[in-house]
Order: structure tokens, then C-alpha cells, then sequence
């Protein structure tokens, strides 16, 4: 174990950041409510037959959510006043809801506010309808690799249908995640690293790849990622990059349109300098740790269209675990 050099330093702001779960500051009442317990474990059986324990989130009022993995999603209008609870169960743990323009005690960044041992809420107003992510950030680097996340949309206030107001229209909607896996990490204690301890969280080495939870010998058929739609249906794929690698992501044989980035619409007439951005079938388009893209797309022709994922190294921008890292899905388009 190699001790950083500076440990008091490190003390006050690495090991021991503030654990509370203080009353919400301005609270007022909410239009919707969540409840996120933290951290159970979820087994996910990959292609060589290893199990990978995940933790995800479990909503306190569903059952089903206890298995699921990714956590199930937050789902919102824009405009609504959003209470998210976090009971954290086990060890400490916040709802880091990303890209929502929270105040620090509502931002659930760990080391920049506290870390919540019991019960906080989490108030928040989202302002731009489009997809966005809640995750743990605690620990962050080591609880956002074991699965502590989910989706965070937001929904113009009309509701769904429209992936903004004024934005395009959609009739089949498809939530894509992107992960890679590092075995090794997923053995470690909830706070391996936080004290500067060499635990070999720089050393990233992942040999699983998924889609939404779904591991890469089973993307091609399991429904929470093949897309199945007819002929001149509007299909909207909400993509995120949950991994730690740069995601290469082809569509093959089909044009989509990228209508939205990150929670933001392109085709907004008050920001006339972001457009919506042309995907061309066959051509690879990226995308880093954390980022968003929201795809449109409008099949013509019936077929099984082949879309390509492959997740590569920040650095040498290489294939991940020598070139197998690489998930496979279909949009299945019928006359
Ligand atoms: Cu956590």
C-alpha cells in the first residue's frame, strides 16, 4: 500500500468528507417524488459464465426495481419541482443528478458538500426537457463503475412523445446505455481509494461491454436493447456513455439525425448556433465518458439494420481488451 505524501491534506478532503443528512434548505412542495435506495446487489452473469455483482438503486415503492440494473430511471417534466430521496441503506452514498442546475446541497457531489449516511432529499427544477443521468458520487470513480446509476429524463411539460417543446416527435423510444466492465474492480470495498491508498483504480482494464445491462453475447436479442418498429414510425434512441471508454457508434444502412446533446435541444430557435447534427449511415460517430446524444430516426425500408458499438482506449484509441470490446445490437424495422 503506498501512503500519499501529503496525509493530512489528503484527511480533510479525501478521507473523511462530511456524512449528514440535514433537513432540504428552501423546501417546498414537490409536484413529484423519488425514492433511491442504495446500493443492492445485482448479479450479472457475462459471456464466459462469471457473475459481476453490480449495485444499483432501488426504488422504496417497486419491487421490481430491487433487480434491475441500471437503476430504473427518473422520470420528469421539465418545470416540475422534483423531490429525489436517497435512503442509503448500506454505507454512505449520494444522487448526483447530472446536469440538473442544482444547488451544492442538492448537487449530491460527495466531497464538495456531504455524503448522506441515512435519508436526504434532493430538490431540484429541471429547466431543459432531454436525457440526462442520476448516479453516486461518492467514491465516484469506484461507485459509478459498480452500476450505482440511471436514467434522468426529462420530459417537456406536455409529457412524452416529443423529446422537447418544439423539438421532433417519436413513437418508439429506446434507452441505450454503454458500460465496460473491470472484474477486478467490482471485489473492491465501498471505500477502496478514498485515502490515497494505491488500490489500482488507475489501472482500468475492462474485458465486459453492455447495453443498458444486457452483456455483449445477448445485445442482439434482448429486447431492453433490440429495437423493433415499422416502417415510418419515428424511432428515438436516448444514447449515454456510462463507460470509461470513448464509444464508436455506427448505424449501419440507416440515417438518423442527432436532435439533442447532453439535455439540450439542437433545433432550439433561441440558441441558433447548435443544429441538429446529421448521422450518416455507416459512419462512426463518438462519444466520451458521461456524454448524451439523442438520435432520431425514420426507417423507410423494412430490414434488420446492424448498429455497432465499440468502446476504445482514451489513450491509445484501440479496441478495449484487445479488440473484443465490441457490443452488437438490431433495429428490426417491419413493413
Ligand atoms: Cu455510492
Amino acid at each position: 500500500m503506498v501512503r500519499i505524501r501529503d496525509e493530512q491534506a489528503f484527511d480533510a478532503f479525501g478521507c473523511s468528507p462530511l456524512k449528514a443528512d440535514p433537513p432540504t434548505p428552501d423546501r417546498v412542495n414537490p409536484d413529484i417524488t423519488f425514492i433511491r435506495e442504495g446500493a443492492r446487489e445485482v448479479p450479472v452473469t457475462m459471456p464466459d459464465g462469471k457473475v459481476v455483482s453490480f449495485w444499483n438503486f432501488t426504488d422504496g415503492r417497486d419491487d421490481a426495481s430491487k433487480t434491475m440494473w441500471p437503476s430504473k430511471p427518473i422520470r420528469v417534466r421539465q418545470g416540475q419541482v422534483v423531490h429525489s430521496t436517497i435512503d442509503a441503506k448500506k454505507g454512505s452514498h449520494t444522487i448526483h443528478h447530472h446536469g440538473m442546475n442544482s444547488s451544492t446541497y442538492n448537487d449530491g457531489v460527495g466531497h464538495v458538500s456531504f455524503e448522506v449516511s441515512e435519508k436526504y432529499t434532493y430538490q431540484f427544477q429541471p429547466h431543459s426537457a432531454g436525457t440526462y443521468f442520476y448516479h453516486c458520487h461518492k467514491n465516484t470513480v469506484l461507485h459509478f463503475e459498480m452500476g450505482m446509476y440511471g436514467f434522468l429524463i426529462v420530459d417537456p411539460p406536455e409529457g412524452p412523445g416529443r423529446l422537447y417543446q418544439g423539438g421532433p416527435a417519436y413513437d418508439v423510444e429506446a434507452l441505450w446505455a454503454f458500460d465496460d466492465v473491470d472484474p477486478r474492480w467490482h471485489e473492491m470495498n465501498h471505500d477502496a481509494g478514498m485515502c490515497g491508498d494505491d488500490e489500482g483504480l488507475d489501472r482500468f482494464e475492462p474485458k465486459y461491454f453492455l447495453i443498458s445491462g444486457v452483456p455483449s453475447h445477448k445485445t442482439r436479442t434482448d429486447p431492453r436493447v433490440r429495437i423493433t418498429a415499422k416502417v415510418g414510425q419515428r424511432i428515438l434512441i436516448r444514447c449515454l456513455n456510462a463507460s470509461y471508454s470513448i464509444v464508436s457508434m455506427r448505424i449501419m444502412g440507416l440515417e438518423s439525425t442527432c436532435f439533442g446533446a447532453d439535455g439540450r435541444g439542437l433545433n432550439d430557435p433561441e440558441r441558433p448556433w447548435m443544429q441538429p447534427i446529421p448521422w450518416h449511415a455507416d459512419d462512426a460517430y463518438e462519444l466520451a465518458t458521461a456524454q448524451r446524444r439523442d438520435l432520431i430516426l425514420q426507417p423507410t425500408v423494412p430490414g434488420a439494420y446492424k448498429v455497432i458499438v465499440e468502446f476504445r482506449d482514451w489513450i491509445t484509441g484501440k479496441i478495449q481488451n484487445n479488440g473484443a470490446g465490441i457490443c452488437e445490437t438490431i433495429i428490426n424495422v417491419k413493413a
